[in-house]
């Protein structure tokens, strides 16, 4: 029998990092993932992919570590010796990133650094992912594509522009394969409940079962481009089967505001979301990102990728997935 390919994915508790695991054990890998240790299991969106390691089934393995850790990457990276490392593992949330910025600077930047540092240092030969973001643009008008300069706006988009660059620098001084995927906004139901459209597709699910009266929120005019996140994960993969290392834009090209999803997802069930959603400046950022809208026709071209699912779509698909668990969650999310 054939040895399968290894990979690491960092962040593999996510959601990216369950969607990418799921793709990749489909492809035949042994995938070992990084989870942080705390004090209750953090594990959910990868549970039904686990099978205990004693298994001679078992071709999903995890172990505990952090970005933070340098020397537990050195470790691993030994001991597992994967072909392809996906780093997909950050402080993720651009509101946060204001309230912790140095946490997310060394999370979301230096610990890419580590992690590249840790591969250089025991000479392992793989193809490295690195999670970029269209937060690096920031304020830098659509549309965005790898050619657009970078104006971040949060400690979160300061952070990503460094992995950005730390990821340029060891593919350029040290011949690395080291790719960066620039993604936009992708969403899901395993999306966290804190993002926007996760936040409105759980909250039309608990108005329709009579849990919640309203929705608070903040700046309704930003436009994303919104994509789902199991095409963009193909993306990833894609990038490192390439013939050689670049960086790749990966965005639908559609362009809605937060208002639009709003109507998306409170028409699917009939209802007018303008008479659910309040206003709370919580939800403001010191600075905000206008418009994101990406130009993937490199993706297109050089590796074939195209996005299956658009905003309409995707709004319905979240909604009827919390619908259909609404009843197995026993209390209402913190409004963070
Ligand atoms: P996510 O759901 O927030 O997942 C982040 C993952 O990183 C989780 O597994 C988290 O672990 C882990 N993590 C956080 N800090 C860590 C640390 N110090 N050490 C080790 N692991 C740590 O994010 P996502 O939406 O899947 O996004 C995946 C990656 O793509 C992130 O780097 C994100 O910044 C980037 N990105 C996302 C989007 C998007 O729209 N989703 C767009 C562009 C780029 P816990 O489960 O323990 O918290
Ligand atoms: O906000 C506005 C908010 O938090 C989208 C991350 O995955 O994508 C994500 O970052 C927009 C912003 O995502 C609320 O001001 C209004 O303009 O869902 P979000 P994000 O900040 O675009 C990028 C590409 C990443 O890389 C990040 O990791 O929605 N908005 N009212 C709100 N946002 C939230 N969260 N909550 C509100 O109540």
């Amino acid at each position: 029998m054939e040895t399968p390919k290894k990979a690491l994915i960092t962040g593999i508790t996510g959601q990216d990092g369950s969607y990418l695991a799921e793709l990749l054990l489909q492809k035949g890998y042994e995938v070992h993932g990084i989870v942080r240790r705390s004090s209750q299991f953090n594990t959910g969106r990868i549970d039904h992919l686990y099978v205990d390691s004693h298994d001679p089934r078992a071709r999903l393995f995890l172990h505990y570590g952090d970005l933070t850790d340098g020397s537990r990457l050195v470790t691993l990276l030994e001991k597992v010796q994967p072909a392809e490392v996906y780093n997909l593992a950050a402080q993720s949330h651009v509101r946060v990133s204001f309230d912790e910025p140095e946490f997310t600077g060394l999370s979301t930047g230096v610990g890419s650094t580590r992690l590249l540092e840790a591969i250089r240092m025991i000479g392992l030969e793989c193809r490295y992912y690195q999670a970029s973001s269209s937060e690096m643009f920031g304020a830098t008008p659509p549309p965005q594509n790898e050619a657009t300069p970078f104006w971040p706006r949060s400690p979160y988009g300061a952070a990503k522009v460094y992995a950005y660059w730390m990821t340029r620098n060891y593919r350029e001084a040290y011949g690395m394969f080291a790719t960066n995927g620039i993604l936009f906004n992708h969403e899901s139901p395993r999306r966290g409940e804190t993002f926007v459209t996760r936040k409105i597709s759980m909250a039309v699910a608990n108005i329709v079962a009579g849990k919640q009266d309203y929705l608070y929120m903040g700046n309704l005019d930003a436009v994303r481009d919104w994509g789902y996140a199991k095409d963009y994960v193909e993306a990833m993969w894609m990038m490192l089967q390439a013939d050689k290392a670049e960086d790749f834009v990966v965005a639908t090209g559609t362009a809605y505001t937060v208002k639009d999803f709003l109507q998306f997802a409170f028409e699917h069930v009939n209802l007018d979301w303008e008479k659910y959603v309040r206003f709370d400046e919580r939800y403001l950022r010191p600075t905000e990102v206008d418009s994101l809208i990406g130009d993937a026709s490199k993706a297109r071209d050089v590796l074939g990728w195209t996005p299956k699912v658009l905003p309409p779509e995707l709004a319905k698909l979240m909604v009827d997935a919390d619908m259909s668990t609404i009843d197995l969650r026993t209390k209402l999310p913190a409004q963070l």
